[in-house]
């Protein structure tokens, strides 16, 4: 029979000053040395070391450490002692030792870090993998970054929106969607809340944020892309590109400095003694300097309207350093809605925020004006009368604004220097992965 839970502490917060202490939590260990035995007892605050005399405990102790597997939750009460050799230097020697809930065995994979596994093995078995402090260690992260995000665009004035993830018609080009059976209507998952931050432009909301889902039907299958990812969306009105850039950068080194202050516990985990918060300003260099430098890096020229590649992402990153901004695109290649520049069409005011590992962010000064917008839809291909409701807003007094994307995993993912954006995703989705 199971006693109620009446004054469970978490395993961190028992001292070797401790009398008494009542924990529950996963058995990370069981060493059975004869005599003595002893269970590691964690939480997701620590490790502590249970620590069983035979001679001097109880018959149902010895019995449920007998029956007792790795990755159970128990239940322990008992005496607290310093030793200088336990973790966190203090013992617990039970008076109630009770199986709360008994994991089967074998395990599908080994929590204690002793045996490496696949990152497929550990997404497979994403619930036991994430009882590994390391990452654990990741997901404290990521929480503490879209807290730091809410709390500073909350600071300065933002609205928190949430829109439709079921949508019409594309954003971000006519590619790369996921349909989705919606009655007799045509619909897919939505690549971007871009359409509807924008029309909160118009709905004179003036700055506003989301954090949501994006989903990009790409057939990629790297370390740095995803199915479905979380991006962080801002809109502001009355500003153009560079007014946004500069609260992208500001916002960036304030998340950094967050995780910095609150999750210094987490960062020794992951052996991050290295994590820097960016201090300087991040450099801004036009589109055509950075396929000149590339280009010279590489010995490859690169045109004027050609991407830049991962290989010439990878040369600029070793000559900018951390942050850095490239800006005044080619219009041909940015997406309908950026703004090109009025005395030379063929660049536009949109800009991506580069990682030296991988773009993190992509924004621009929007559009604001109906009949150039319609004109870029079309030169896109695209079909105008598909975006009628986009369009509208723009017939009814819209303001210049301006806004960004930033992908959420890629940022955790490079601040924490992990390989793949996958750690970063507690149920990644790729082309291979649905499930769990
Ligand atoms: P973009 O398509 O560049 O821009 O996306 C913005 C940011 O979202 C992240 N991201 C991804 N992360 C992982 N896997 C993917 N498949 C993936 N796709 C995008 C990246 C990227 O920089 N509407 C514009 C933003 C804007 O202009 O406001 C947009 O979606 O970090």
């Amino acid at each position: 029979m199971h006693r109620q839970i009446m004054t469970r502490v978490p395993v961190c917060a028992i001292t070797p000053d401790s009398v008494s202490g009542e924990i529950i939590g996963w058995v990370h260990e069981i060493r059975d040395l004869g005599g003595l035995a002893f269970l590691l007892v964690r939480d997701r605050t620590g490790i502590i070391q249970v620590t069983i005399p035979k001679k001097k405990v109880g018959e149902e102790i010895i019995a449920t450490l007998r029956e007792v597997s790795r990755e159970s939750v128990v239940h322990v009460q008992g005496e607290v002692k310093a030793v200088n050799k336990a973790p966190g230097g203090r013992e617990i020697i039970p008076k109630v030792l009770l199986i709360v809930s008994q994991a089967q065995v074998p395990l599908p994979l080994d929590v204690s870090e002793k045996v490496p596994a696949e990152l497929d093995t550990r997404l497979d078995n994403r619930f036991l993998d994430a009882r590994r402090p390391r990452v654990t260690a990741v997901f404290q992260v990521r929480s503490e970054v879209q807290h730091a995000v809410r709390n500073f665009l909350h600071d300065d004035g933002f609205y928190e929106i949430t829109t439709s993830k079921i949508v019409a018609a594309a954003t971000e080009g006519g590619t790369e969607l996921f349909p989705i059976a919606y009655f007799e209507k045509e619909a897919f998952l939505n690549q971007s809340p871009q359409l509807y931050k924008q029309m909160m432009m118009a709905a004179g909301f003036e700055k506003v944020y989301e954090i949501g889902p994006i989903f990009r039907a790409e057939e990629h299958n790297t370390t740095k892309h995803l199915n479905e990812a979380t991006s962080i969306d801002v809109e502001v009105s009355f500003t153009d590109h560079t007014g946004v850039m500069d609260i992208l950068e500001n916002m960036i080194r304030h998340v950094y400095r967050e995780v910095s202050t609150h999750c210094s516990d987490a960062l020794a985990c992951l052996e991050m003694d290295s994590f820097v918060v960016p201090s300087d300003s991040f450099p801004r260099i036009p589109y055509r300097d950075a396929i000149e430098i590339a280009g010279k890096k590489m010995d490859e020229p690169i045109a004027f309207g050609d991407d830049i590649g991962t290989a010439a992402e990878k040369v600029l990153g070793e000559e900018m350093g951390t942050h850095y901004f490239i800006t005044d695109w080619p219009t041909a290649i940015k997406p309908y809605y950026a703004m090109p520049y009025e005395d030379e069409p063929e660049i536009c005011k949109a800009f991506d925020l580069m990682h030296p590992r991988m773009e993190l962010s992509s924004g621009a000064e929007r559009v604001h004006d109906h009949d150039l917008l319609v004109r870029q839809i079309a030169e896109k291909g695209l079909n105008p009368d598909n975006f009628e409701f986009y369009l509208k807003p723009f017939r009814y007094g819209m303001p210049p604004h301006a806004g960004w994307g930033l992908g959420s995993d890629r940022l955790v993912a490079t601040m924490l220097s992990l390989p793949n954006v996958r750690e970063a995703v507690l149920f990644p989705r790729d082309r291979h992965r649905v499930v769990p």
